[in-house]
């Protein structure tokens, strides 16, 4: 089995660091050459984005939806859900708020020219989307529980991706002193989300020489 992956994609990056967690047998393996106009890739994941699993069953795309896939494909490997129903519904919540309220705002800002309207919109959306995250968290290593959720697989690297876009506009985006700074700096700590915010940093480091 294998997943398609780059690693600055905050959204391959939440589904390694639950392949790493869970110690799953999948490779992890960069995209075809010239992917993005490549009709073989589509023809594998029609929204031509990343990541990609590729399972012997077949493609299956879509960071959110792959989390919940590993958690029932691999049933005897470490689970990233609360036990808690309530919990459960809230690692979910969490998950989607990632994907409606930062990731979209972060992707615009992110672009290399975005037009000033829409990028103020964006600054707006992204800081009430942290502000409101703000009050979904506690301040402590991790989101819910006391270990590691698929929660956590979706915040630490949007946040990360947040605080990078931040540093290249010269503005904060997340609060010194807030719960969401504390929290991404002690998600961090894990070994697992450690390992990928690494692998995050070098893929920067790397497009950077590249540009
Ligand atoms: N909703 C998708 C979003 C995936 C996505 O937007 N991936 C980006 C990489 S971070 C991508 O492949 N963009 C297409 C491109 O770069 O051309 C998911 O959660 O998997």
């Amino acid at each position: 089995m294998e997943l398609i992956s780059l690693p600055v994609s905050p959204f391959a990056a939440r589904v390694r660091i639950a392949i790493y967690a869970k110690g799953l047998p999948i490779d992890v393996v960069p995209p075809p050459a010239e992917w993005r106009d490549s009709r073989h890739f589509r023809d594998l994941c029609p929204t031509g984005r990343i990541p990609v699993l590729l399972d012997e069953c077949g493609p299956i795309w879509e960071s959110a939806v792959l989390l919940d896939y590993l958690e029932e494909r691999f049933p005897q490997a470490p689970s990233l859900m609360p036990v808690d129903v309530f919990e459960r519904a809230q690692a979910r919540l969490l998950v989607r708020h990632v994907d409606l309220y930062l990731m979209p705002p972060m992707v615009v800002l992110a672009r290399p020219r975005g037009d000033a309207v829409s990028s103020r919109q964006a600054v707006e959306e992204l800081l009430n989307g942290v502000t409101m995250l703000d009050g979904l968290l506690k301040g402590s290593q991790y989101a819910l529980c006391d270990r590691l959720t698929i929660a956590d697989c979706a915040l630490a690297p949007a946040l990360f991706a947040i605080r990078v876009t931040a540093g290249r506009l010269g503005m904060d985006l997340i609060e010194p002193g807030s719960i969401t700074e504390a929290y991404g700096e002690l998600c961090r700590r894990d070994p697992h989300v450690g390992r990928v915010i690494e692998e995050m940093e070098a893929g920067l480091r790397e497009l950077v020489q590249v540009t």
